[in-house]
């Protein structure tokens, strides 16, 4: 299946000119039911507010090594290193991460299909789901680098072209989080409000914005009103645990200068009713290992 040429509306413009605003969400947060299961409507419920959903124990121990492991190959092959997929932390010319990681490694394939993960993101998303996006972040000990505020969806919408908020992330700890090394931050809530950002997308905008996001990011102001209005959480947890969010949370993390690493398998899950078409907001799509453009449903 490709991308479809017929004229899409754009109901979250952005990147369009100078200034940042607030558009209301436009679309549901969770598109299924609690009688699919695994969650319940208490927990559907508390998604729909806050808009992330922290689980424990998604995988064993065991697992958990299996893929360290895995993170380690990776890491340490050289052709892997020298991949466009690969993302090099500028200063410790550390792996910082690697994309399409789904691709390159069964056994995060196998992770991707496992009814134990992919059963939330169905329930969530209401459909078939395919992934849009994978990577491993090592955010390695000492030197890890940081992911200032944004919202996701408004680069998957300006950039690769995902029409509606039908997208959830799940983001696997392959080590404990803790509140020092660098875990992710969620702002509460802030899933219901679309930030619209000023300033238009570079050409080849990811090879910058995949080691310091410039396009998209909102301005302190923005920051400052929403963190003072929804709070910041911290999403510490340990290492089998997983966060699953939604595409619009406001959120981001901290550098790591502890010597403990904070590494994790972040998967992007997309409905197959929200498949990409052209870009909203910027000059092309972006390669498709960071934006699929092949919608074959998993699980
Ligand atoms: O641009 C992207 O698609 C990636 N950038 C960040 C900071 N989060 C989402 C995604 O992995
Ligand atoms: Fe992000």
């Amino acid at each position: 299946m490709t991308a479809t040429t017929e004229h899409v509306e754009d109901v979250y413009p952005t990147r369009l000119e100078e200034g940042f605003s607030a558009i209301p969400r436009q679309d549901p947060v969770i598109w299924g039911t609690a009688a699919e299961g695994p969650m319940d409507q208490q927990t559907l419920d508390s998604f729909d507010e806050r808009g992330y959903l922290a689980i424990p124990d998604v995988i064993a121990p065991e697992e958990v090594e299996e893929l360290r492991a895995e993170l380690r190959r990776l890491s340490n092959d050289p052709e892997i290193r020298a991949d466009e997929r690969t993302i090099i932390e500028p200063s410790s010319q550390e792996v910082r991460s690697i994309f399409e990681v789904h691709r390159t490694s069964d056994i995060v394939a196998r992770l991707a299909a496992d009814p134990r993960v992919v059963g939330w993101a169905r329930q969530i998303l209401g459909s078939d789901v395919y992934i849009h996006q994978s990577r491993i972040n090592f955010k390695p000990g000492f030197d890890g680098g940081s992911f200032y505020w944004h919202s996701d969806f408004e680069t998957w919408h300006a950039e690769d072209g995902l029409p509606r908020m039908r997208t959830v992330s799940i983001s696997i700890s392959l080590t404990d989080n803790h509140s020092f090394n660098g875990p992710l931050m969620i702002m509460p809530g802030t899933h219901k409000t679309y930030v619209s950002c000023g300033g238009a997308t570079p050409e080849d905008n990811y090879k910058s914005s995949l080691v310091m996001q410039g396009a998209g990011t909102p301005d302190p102001e923005t920051v400052t009103k929403m963190a003072d209005s929804y709070g910041i959480d911290v999403l510490a947890g340990a290492a089998g645990s997983a966060v699953m969010f939604d595409c619009n949370c406001m959120h981001g993390s901290n550098g790591n200068i502890t010597p403990y690493p904070r590494s994790n398998v972040f998967l992007v899950f997309n409905s197959v009713e929200n498949t990409a078409v052209e870009p909203f907001s910027a000059p092309k799509p972006r390669p498709t290992f960071i934006g699929a453009r092949d919608f074959t449903p998993v699980g």
